[in-house]
């Protein structure tokens, strides 16, 4: 029986031996294989006598037993020592700062953010939101909007006119966002609810003007939106924009040649600390011009202005980001000077939300 017990014992120190699974299928297939030491020995069974093949047989047996219960032990022991070797390397350190991304170093500039804020203020009131081309004809930027042909009016917006065409046609580059609201209402029946954010352009540049600049206006059209209607809306959006609690507005009588009557607006705010504080104080700031729709404009857009009317509203998005975030100098603004915006720019991923906070 020695060769059967000095089988085992190499058998058994290889398999105490074997470093990894591999290796102990390696002496696993050495062994009880097709062709192993223990499958060899088996088959020399067949060619004994009937009381060798008793004796050796359960001998042979009982080390293909023995064997078989060592690699399984073995196997056991291997797996653990696998597992907790990958579980040390695949550690991760959560107290370990991010990686950067460009999520982390870019930023959203003021006037994009304050498009955001506003758009999501509109929204929740019912407003879509319209575009139309930088690029204007007369009709759209002033015709329609009650600009008489030859209005001093036309000149007060300093406009930038390209040079005419053959047939003496002007095209022009915008001087406020109002031709998008008359495309509109020449191409949908009421009612209309619009906001129209956007870039416009007044040959004008000074601390407090750019060549080009942004504005939003708003404009509904319906059978029985009133003045109160225009002071409520504009209510809600200065308390949702200026996150306070409760605002007061001033309402000055002015002119514009597309709304009768029309008003300037102001804010009462505080302005005796180093920024100014909304809804509070002793001082007023003009932040928006409004009106009720001029019925000539109506009827340049083909609305009956004895079945419909409307108020619209117009505000410089590029002050009104000014008065909120305490920049002083709008030239800033376009600058393009990546230290400003590492200071004055939003994180992109902190989308302004009414729920999750405009500009939290
Ligand atoms: C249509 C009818 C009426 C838009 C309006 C204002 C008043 C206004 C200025 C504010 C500051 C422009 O950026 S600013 O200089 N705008 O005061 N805008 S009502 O009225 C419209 C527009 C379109 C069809």
């Amino acid at each position: 029986m020695s060769d059967i017990d000095d089988l085992e014992h190499s058998l058994r120190a290889a398999i105490d031996a074997a470093a990894d699974e591999a290796a102990l299928e390696a002496v696993r297939v050495g062994a009880l294989g097709k062709k192993g030491s223990v499958s060899e020995l088996l088959k020399t069974l067949g060619a004994m006598s009937p009381d060798d093949r008793k004796t050796r047989g359960a001998a042979i047996n009982a080390l293909k037993d023995g064997v078989g219960e060592a690699l399984a032990a073995r196997r056991v022991v291997l797996k653990e020592a696998a597992l907790s070797a990958r579980l040390a390397v695949e550690t991760v350190d959560v107290t370990l700062p991010l990686w950067p991304s460009p999520a982390n170093d870019g930023r959203i500039h003021p006037i994009s953010q304050v498009t955001d804020e506003l758009t999501a203020i509109f929204a929740d009131m019912g407003f879509a939101v319209a575009e139309g081309p930088d690029v204007e004809s007369d009709f759209y930027n002033f015709t329609a909007l009650n600009f008489p042909e030859g209005h001093p009016a036309r000149e007060m917006h300093d406009t930038f006119f390209f040079s005419p065409k053959e047939d003496g046609a002007r095209h022009l580059l915008r001087t406020h966002t109002s031709p998008v609201q008359v495309r509109t209402m020449l191409s949908q029946k009421p009612p209309i609810r619009i906001i129209a954010p956007g870039r416009t352009y007044r040959c004008d540049s000074d601390q407090t003007h750019t060549p080009m600049f942004h504005q939003v206006e708003g404009l509904v059209i319906d059978e029985t939106s009133t003045i109160g209607t225009l002071k409520w809306v504009l209510e809600e959006f200065c308390k949702a924009f200026f996150e306070v609690p409760d605002v007061e507005m001033r309402f000055r009588p002015s002119f514009f040649p597309f709304t009768e009557p029309s008003m300037e607006v102001d804010i009462r705010c505080d302005r005796s600390g180093s920024e100014v504080k909304f809804g509070e104080g002793n001082d007023w700031l003009e932040i928006l011009g409004c009106g009720m729709v001029h019925p000539n404009v109506l009827r340049a857009c083909g609305l009956d202005p004895d079945r419909y009317q409307g108020f619209a509203f117009g505000m410089g998005i590029d002050r009104i980001a000014m008065l909120k975030y305490g920049m002083n100098d709008l030239r800033a603004f376009f600058d393009a000077d990546v230290r400003w915006l590492k200071h004055y720019g939003f994180r992109p991923l902190d989308l302004p939300t009414l729920f999750g906070g405009l500009s939290a």
